[in-house]
């Protein structure tokens, strides 16, 4: 399972007041903690208006790799930033994200196939969040189409079947699972990720909700997730869950993560 680590978001209060005072102390500390927690990605969002978007993100992009050199996922959706960003990396990135959204596709996915990177592809066609899963699946063909088209290989796209709150709609853990499967029918080399937490927006004790959704969209073959790598409850979740399914050979992730010390309740 690869984790993307998600706490270096602009939309967060404190990253938002961080990134306006230029804090590296705060940023990298972030970016410290989610590395030796694991972490496979770190997402970047500098989550700021368009006109800054791009010198923040470089900031940001500068900034954690001074301190770790995992690789990162750069979380925009402005051709411009993305441009700006992919220039300073250290090590190929992942790009969150394109959509079957032209601009996106034409201003991205040239980007994605110069440089190698690997790519989330959101299961939309335009800027609303279709309702349904045959609205999805066909956003995603589009996005399957345009990426192969560019030369992007398969096992290069991460597609996120997108994660909407179960208390607006009771329906919407059925809808991701439904999307999912139908993804990984249709695209068995692709990967499948998601933005967890989204599922819980709005209930009282998120984390118990967003524990089960990871356990059951692991069952039905997501194998990577955009979380918080500080969640020591839900990383308990995710190695037993892969434990129970065959995969994670001699239990050796969970004893390793025993021996850490990261079951806090034993
Ligand atoms: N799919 C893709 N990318 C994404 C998302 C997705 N990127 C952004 C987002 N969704 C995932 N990242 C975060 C980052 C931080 C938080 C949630 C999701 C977070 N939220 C706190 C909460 O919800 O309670 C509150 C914020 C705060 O601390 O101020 O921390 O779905 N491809």
């Amino acid at each position: 399972m690869e984790i993307i680590g998600e706490k270096i978001n602009g939309t967060r209060s404190s990253v938002k007041k961080a990134i306006a005072d230029r804090d590296e102390a705060f940023i990298q500390n972030l970016a410290c903690k989610q590395a030796e927690a694991g972490s496979t990605w770190l997402d970047i969002n500098a989550g700021t208006h368009p006109s800054r978007e791009k010198e923040d993100l470089v900031w940001l992009v500068k900034t954690v790799q001074s301190a770790v050199d995992i690789p990162l996922c750069l979380d925009s959706t402005n051709p411009d930033a993305i441009a700006a960003a992919i220039k300073t990396v250290n090590k190929t990135p992942m790009i969150n994200s394109i959509s079957g959204e032209d601009d996106r596709l034409k201003g991205i996915l040239p980007l994605v196939a110069e440089h190698g990177c690997r790519v989330i592809a959101l299961a939309m066609g335009g800027r609303r969040m279709p309702e349904t899963c045959e609205e999805r699946i066909e956003a995603v063909h589009k996005v399957m189409d345009a990426a192969r088209n560019a030369g992007v290989p398969d096992r290069h796209i991460y597609v996120d079947p997108l994660v909407m709150t179960i208390s607006t709609n009771i329906q919407n853990g059925i809808l991701f699972f439904d999307t999912l499967r139908a993804i990984h029918a249709a695209y068995p080399e692709v990967h499948l990720t998601a933005g967890l937490s989204n599922i819980s927006f709005g209930l009282p004790a998120r984390s118990y909700i967003n524990r089960a959704f990871l356990t059951l969209a692991v069952k039905e073959g997501l194998d990577c997730a955009i979380l918080d790598p500080l969640d020591q409850e839900l990383k308990a979740a995710l190695l037993s869950a892969e434990l129970l399914l065959g995969r994670d050979l001699h239990c050796l992730h969970y004893t390793r993560a025993y021996r850490a010390g990261i079951f806090t309740h034993v």
